[in-house]
């Protein structure tokens, strides 16, 4: 039996990347196997937050994860900070990955570059996704394209731990999509779309309204030719529009270059401003429909339970094996 694990940072307004790259696979994966989805909270304190918004967005994304069709009767919805096991894990964690291996994280070098001061969890929290994945015997990660590394890094620290202690560890794949795994800045198609980055116009969020979304898409950067084809390479600004008209509108990219060959770029954005209007509106709606807070609470708390369960079971195991006194 598969058991998935996967969180989402409350560090910003989800965006379509985050819901094409990770979420929409969440969905898909709770009918496959034992799934338990995080809103982790505890990394998005790697760089300031301001604490009322912090709350808000953590609720948000958990809410967010129902209205996007992940089914708590299916998978496991928890919030990182209620389950204690995970800082536990990460510290010992820590004491078996080596500072060598987490310089070389590209995420830490493009968001300490250019800072005078930076935290030192920003630098140490790629041990602690380790141990978000490690504590729950994950067989499969669904990320987007970006988190790659940090899976290598969590296969590379449960394998140097089963090799000093024993066979503890349950080594984790990643589960990246070969398509859409990594969606662009709307503005700057060389870059990823993300949350937090400082460019409004780069993203589009879930919740985000069509008047400001229509905006975006229509100014999102082309090139200056006018011929619809697919090319990340050499046509980065219309593969990244292709890419998202075609998973939000399920049909391949091909039959799209085929359906729009001969037209122009402003047709092909239009109709993909209709799309997101279509798809995020339901789930917009449906956002609406789950805004029952205490229910939400409920859903909260049996996650953590049921998290906290296996995630105790696994840490006493990496205790015993590390030599820590538990009493029996
Ligand atoms: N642009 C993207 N395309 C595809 N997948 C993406 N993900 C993020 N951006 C894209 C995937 O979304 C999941 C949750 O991401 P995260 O919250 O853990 O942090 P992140 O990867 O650092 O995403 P952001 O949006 O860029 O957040 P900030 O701005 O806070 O750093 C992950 O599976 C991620 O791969």
């Amino acid at each position: 039996m598969k058991r998935i694990f996967s969180g989402v940072q409350p560090s910003g307004n989800l965006t379509i990347g985050n819901y094409l790259g990770a979420i929409k696979q969440f969905v898909e994966l709770q009918n496959e196997g034992d799934a338990f989805y995080c809103v982790v909270d505890l990394h998005a304190l790697t760089v300031p937050q301001d604490p009322d918004e912090l709350r808000k967005r953590s609720r948000e994304i958990a809410q967010l994860y129902l209205a996007c069709g992940v089914d708590p009767d299916k998978a496991t919805i928890f919030l990182q900070s209620h389950v204690k096991e995970h800082a536990e894990l990460g510290w010992l964690l820590q004491c078996v990955s080596y500072t060598g291996e987490l310089n070389r994280m590209t995420q830490y070098k493009d968001k300490s570059e250019g800072k005078s001061a930076v935290h030192v969890g920003l630098y140490t929290y790629p041990v602690l996704m380790a141990a978000d994945i490690l504590l729950y015997d994950t067989t499969h990660v669904p990320v987007g394209d970006d988190q790659k590394q940090h899976i290598e890094l969590t296969r590379d620290i449960a394998e140097r731990f089963n090799g000093r202690y024993g066979d503890v560890l349950v080594i984790p794949e990643p589960q990246i999509q070969e398509f859409g795994a990594r969606i662009m800045a709307l503005d700057d198609p060389e870059k990823k779309m993300s949350k937090s980055a400082e460019s409004e116009g780069s993203r589009i969020g879930i919740l985000e309204p069509p008047e400001r979304f229509r905006k975006k898409i229509m100014r999102a950067v082309t090139d200056a030719e006018n011929e619809i084809r697919f090319d990340p390479e050499k046509k980065p600004g219309i593969s990244n529009l292709l890419t998202i008209y075609s998973m939000f509108a399920d049909v391949p990219v091909e039959s799209l270059v085929e359906r729009y060959a001969g037209q122009g770029y402003g047709t092909l954005k239009k109709d993909l401003v209709e799309v997101l209007e279509d798809k995020l509106g339901k789930i917009q709606q449906r956002f609406v429909q789950f805004d029952d807070q205490a229910e939400l609470d409920n859903i909260l708390r049996r996650g953590a339970e049921k998290a906290r369960a296996v995630a105790e079971a696994t840490l006493n195991r990496v205790k015993d094996a590390m030599g820590l006194v538990r009493f029996g």
